[in-house]
């Protein structure tokens, strides 16, 4: 039997000086929460939590039971346990601070409790991001503010993915590491040590109908990857899209490739769809720390100094070489 998530954690915690534990803890408590969310998501149907809320959540998306089912426990399974100050999720307008019967700590933690959700109820490999942050020292009380941390100054960023296999990628700033989850004993293991993404691929992830929304650059890019060998490149390429940014940000960690939500001007108050604080900023530590590179086009996302707790971002992510392919045909402009 492979190394266990919690073997793992604390063989790493051993690691860094002046650890007490606290980050163990808290990463215990998001495990737990993957590992109820997984239960709901697995049984669907069989329990009632398919179908939209009839609510809308602060994106002006129409929110699924599940989306408000994942929150809650995500809350539930970390308000208590005194390793976290405050919490931020997709679903929820503003910070949620940890009431005033628990102890607090010195962690914040954004997250979207189930990304991909629209897949739900065609059964579609869905997810959970997270990204853990420091309290700034001394804040007692967090607000908003205290989040408005960039992406490099994230401790951990994880996903959960509910596919086939119910996996957690995670990484600490050493590596990328994924684990699965033995359903029968209940805990996740080391299947996937050192993921790395391969600097090369000839697959492209972009949602094809947004085309005429698109900039020069990106409208360059796709178009050569479309045209392969015909166009100018030195191979033909192969296209994905999940729209679940954890089943493509996982195919990439596993295969290599380039996922693309650009800037486009189909809603111009929006600079992207993706949001910074808790899908962006996660999945850029993540691939970054297997060797890739996450870009806005114009620059590197974990260096923006966020704005707003809902803030979205153009993302450019994955194999190295595409990647500054692409962001040099920005630089042409
Ligand atoms: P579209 C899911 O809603 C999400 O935030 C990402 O997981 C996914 O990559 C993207 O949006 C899909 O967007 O426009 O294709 O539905």
């Amino acid at each position: 039997m492979s190394k266990s998530l919690l073997q793992f954690i604390i063989e790493e915690q051993r690691n860094i000086p002046g650890a007490t534990g606290d980050f163990t803890g808290l990463l215990n408590d998001i495990v737990s929460a993957c590992k109820q969310i997984a239960h709901d998501v697995n049984k669907g149907a069989l329990i009632g939590v398919l179908g939209s809320a009839g609510s809308e959540n602060v994106q002006g998306e129409t929110q699924k039971k599940l989306d408000v089912i994942t929150n809650e426990i995500f809350i539930k399974a970390n308000e208590w346990s005194g390793h976290l100050a405050a919490m931020a999720s997709e679903e929820m307008d503003d910070i949620y601070p940890i009431p005033a019967q628990y102890p607090k700590g010195k962690y914040l933690v954004t997250f979207d409790p189930l990304d991909g959700s629209s897949n739900i109820d065609v059964n579609i490999s869905v997810g959970t991001i997270f990204s853990i942050l420091r309290c700034p020292e001394g804040v007692t009380e967090p607000t908003a503010a205290d989040f408005m941390q960039p992406g490099t100054k994230q401790v951990c960023a994880g996903y959960a993915l509910y596919g086939p296999a119910t996996m957690i990628v995670l990484t600490t700033g050493h590596g990328v590491n994924g684990f699965t989850l033995d359903r029968d004993v209940g805990d996740f293991f080391l299947t996937h040590p050192n993921m790395s993404i391969p600097a090369d691929t000839a697959e492209f992830a972009i949602n094809m109908s947004n085309r005429r929304f698109w900039e020069e650059p990106v409208q360059r890019y796709v178009e050569e990857c479309v045209k392969g060998k015909d166009g100018g490149r030195e191979k033909n390429f192969n296209m994905r899209w999940v729209a679940s940014m954890v089943a493509e940000v996982h195919r990439i960690l596993t295969r290599g490739g380039i996922f693309m939500y650009p800037f486009d001007t189909k809603d111009p108050t929006k600079p992207g769809k993706l949001r910074l604080m808790y899908e962006a900023n996660p999945m850029s530590f993540i691939v970054e720390q297997a060797g890739g590179l996450s870009s806005t086009g114009r620059g590197r996302i974990m260096e923006i100094v966020p704005s707003g707790l809902h803030q979205r971002v153009p993302v450019i992510l994955g194999s190295k070489n595409e990647v500054e392919r692409v962001v040099g045909y920005h630089l042409e402009g």
